[in-house]
């Protein structure tokens, strides 16, 4: 945190030493198939959204093709992913879901 320079007149600015971790949004896309319950239920269960912004979040990526689930570490946002890919596959649902660097 030391901004002092020596005495030559010169101020010598440290970097910080922690810097924020880069974020990354977790994106859903839509498909034909996947059910509009099921797909309120992951958002419910995998990014705790209550019902109505799940259903919010839902009807956009119905309408306009993919949308915003949240905004995470990669460590987080990567679990989420494969978690939502997980439990599509389990139930036979083609929902995809994918990661961008924000
Ligand atoms: N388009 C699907 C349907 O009509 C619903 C759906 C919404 C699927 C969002 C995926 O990410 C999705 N049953």
């Amino acid at each position: 945190q030391g901004n002092e320079g020596t005495n030559t007149g010169v101020v010598v600015k440290t970097k910080p030493k922690t810097k924020k971790p880069s974020m990354y949004k977790v994106l859903m896309l839509n498909d034909d198939y996947t059910p509009m319950e099921f797909v309120v239920h992951v958002l419910e269960r995998f990014f705790s959204k209550s019902r109505e912004e799940a259903t919010r979040i839902m009807l956009h990526v119905h309408r306009r093709g993919v949308g915003l689930c949240g905004v995470f570490t990669y460590e987080v946002a990567e679990t989420k992913v494969t978690q939502v890919m997980d439990f599509a596959r389990q139930h036979q649902h083609p929902l995809q879901c994918t990661l961008e660097k924000d």
